[in-house]
């Protein structure tokens, strides 16, 4: 007996470590176990199985070629200029997590692997039950996870000092609240990435699932297209793909160039800004290297990145969304995958991803000079990965309802956001000591919410904060309870519903 609890342990082990957290492995084994419950044919099994797992590696090339190449330029800023602040980062945010949790809450952070288990069961059965519970999608992205399990894990603790030593009860209500925002908030993806991608069947999993359906709401409102009485319209909407640039800007028309362009002109006025030393000292740079041309080549990478992560989505999004068939015929009724937020990068208009990023990346600049200004005790440092793929993915989907003034608007808002919701949630529970705070869209505004709601209401804000997100998916069912499950199920035949119901 006890031999077979060892072996069924180190099975466990062995899943959590090398696929569950594993991203593109987790999709692999989601499209193996789809394909199998398909029955297809046990070489298409394996086919398209390796086919999901190299897309996803692809994928995992262009984005943290992304984040390297462009990571140590904006944390540059603060070495040089030797600023005590906190970077908005991941990576940061975990680091400083696990640098602190000891000393500051006395627990250690494994900790933090177990809420992560749980919170995932929470997720799988929230969606399973979904007649009832209404959540449609599953998270797949495990980094994404991790960093949030750790996040969470700090907030929760500091937001209910009254039964942190009670470690069972703590660790069922940190998973039920994120296991819930699993489930809900990348339930809230569903509808604008199915009308972005005209139905390719998955949603996002990230951290700025919030952050995508207030976009897609705002740019609707604000610039959205509106229609009188006769369906005559009235407000138009003009969409980054639409524009249509004479002459010389032409070239612009093509996104590599655009990207090029745009990144050269910014990266390169940051790098200038830092100056050729610091690139040499850092040991990127060699002294005798023209610093004009490594500034070019530099930011002519971001375009090559972007590409290679395009290239891994066209690879395995079909797979992944194909072979989900299976799992949500059988195991998992009316869902899709929640998957990393690059993965929309592939759909919609190309452009749009550059300029949501940069408009996005001007409204954190304005929101740390204006902390600077007044004397914030926290300063935040930009960090590259909410402010590119937040504010990218954000204005992707703004671009599609609203157009260019969206795009631009919006990620702009969300800058601003990003560092001033950063700023206070990390300033107030201690995570700015350690250098680092998550620091994306939703970690930026709800997530500081709950712990607000939580610390100062207890028990009745925990109470809250569940009920809360719970109701989110029924008050959109509610909405539209035909067209519900038909936009995961079916959609051409949901398009041919909203087409006749209009
Ligand atoms: C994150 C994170 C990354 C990127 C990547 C985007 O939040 O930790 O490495 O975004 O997932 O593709």
């Amino acid at each position: 007996m006890a031999q077979v609890l060892q072996i069924l342990s180190s099975i466990w082990e062995f899943f959590a470590t090398y696929i569950l957290r594993q991203a593109p492995y987790m999709v692999g084994f989601l499209t193996l176990l789809g394909y199998i419950l398909k029955r297809e044919k046990w070489y298409d099994c394996i086919g398209g199985t390796l086919k999901a797992i190299i897309g996803m590696l692809i994928l995992g090339v262009g984005s943290s070629g992304l984040v390297q190449t462009f990571r140590p330029i904006l944390t540059g800023l603060k070495d040089r200029f030797n600023l005590m602040a906190c970077v908005i980062d991941p990576y940061y945010g975990q680091n400083a997590v696990t640098a602190g949790v000891e000393t500051v809450f006395g627990k250690a952070f494994s900790n933090v692997m177990v809420l992560l288990l749980i919170a995932f069961l929470v997720n799988i059965l929230l969606v399973r039950f979904n007649k009832i519970t209404k959540c449609r999608t599953l998270f797949t992205t495990g980094h994404v996870q991790v960093q949030q399990a750790s996040t969470a894990f700090w907030l929760l603790m500091f937001a209910l000092p009254a039964i942190r030593n009670n470690d069972t009860l703590m660790m069922v209500v940190m998973s039920v609240i994120l296991g819930a925002y699993w489930a809900v908030g990348s339930n809230l993806t569903v509808k604008p990435m199915q009308e972005l991608t005209d139905g390719a069947g998955f949603a996002i999993a990230h951290q700025q699932m919030f952050g995508i359906r207030l976009g897609y709401i705002l740019a609707d409102k604000l610039f959205g297209e509106r229609r009188d009485k006769d369906g005559n319209v009235t407000r138009k909407v003009k969409k980054v793909g639409d524009l249509k640039m004479p002459g010389f800007f032409s070239i612009f028309n093509e996104n590599m160039v655009c990207t090029a362009v745009l990144m050269t002109a910014f990266f390169g006025t940051i790098m200038a800004v830092i100056g050729k030393p610091y690139f040499v000292n850092s040991g990127d740079l060699a002294e005798d290297t023209n610093f004009v041309w490594y500034i070019v080549d530099k930011s002519l990478h971001f375009a090559v990145y972007l590409a290679i992560l395009q290239l891994g989505v066209r690879t395995f999004v079909t797979e992944l969304t194909a072979s989900f068939q299976g799992i949500s015929d059988k195991l998992l009724p009316s869902s899709v995958p929640g998957v990393d937020c690059a993965v929309c990068y592939g759909f919609g208009d190309a452009n749009a991803v550059t300029f949501g990023f940069l408009a996005g990346l001007v409204g954190q600049l304005v929101a740390i000079g204006i902390l600077i200004a007044i004397g914030s005790p926290t300063i935040i440092i930009c960090g590259f990965v909410p402010v590119f793929f937040d504010n990218a993915t954000i204005g992707l989907v703004a671009n599609e309802k609203g157009g260019l003034k969206a795009c631009l608007v919006i990620p702009f808002l969300s800058g601003l956001v990003q560092v001033f919701g950063s700023a206070l949630i990390a300033g107030w529970v201690g995570l700015a000591e350690y250098g680092g705070y998550l620091g994306m869209f939703d970690w930026a505004t709800v997530w500081p919410l709950f712990t607000v709601i939580l610390r100062y209401l207890g028990i009745a804000g925990l109470v809250l904060v569940a009920v809360v997100l719970l109701a989110l998916p029924q008050i959109e069912y509610r909405k539209d309870p035909k067209g519900y499950f038909l936009i995961t199920e079916d959609y051409e035949a949901y398009k041919e519903y909203k087409k006749n119901s209009k």
